[in-house]
């Protein structure tokens, strides 16, 4: 489930979760900045997330990184996700039109957005 490369199309909204959903004894996730991204280095184990289903509420306008810290996935596996926080109000980016504008979805770590009212979840 972990060998899939992210598009750049991962835009999310404010107000929107980012919810992960993977096998904790396989995977976990960091936070990290755009230098930790590129090099696929992680902060402290203990500041990872590894609950197997860690939910985060987007609240501001930002770029987000995520990478997975066990063994070698992020180099060698390409587990990592890069996310883009819009304001609320943004004009809509070009989205598919057919599939629900709200869902926004990576195989990489089981990625799943989904609005505050409804957590979808598609396992790609
Ligand atoms: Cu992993």
């Amino acid at each position: 489930m972990c060998d899939h490369i992210v598009g750049d199309d991962n835009v999310f909204r404010v107000g929107d979760n980012l919810v992960f959903n993977y096998d904790p004894s396989r995977h976990n996730v960091f936070k990290v900045n755009g230098t930790f991204f590129q090099r696929c280095t992680f902060p402290p184990q203990n500041e990872a997330l590894s609950t197997g289903k860690d939910i985060i509420p987007l609240k501001t306008e930002e770029t987000k990184w995520y990478v997975c810290g066990i063994a070698d996935n992020c180099s060698a596996r390409h587990m990592k996700f890069i996310i883009t926080v819009l304001a609320e109000s943004a004009p809509a980016p070009s989205l598919p039109p057919s599939s629900d504008a709200h869902s926004v979805v990576s195989s990489v770590f089981g990625v799943v957005m989904a609005t505050m009212v409804a957590i979808a979840v598609i396992f790609a």
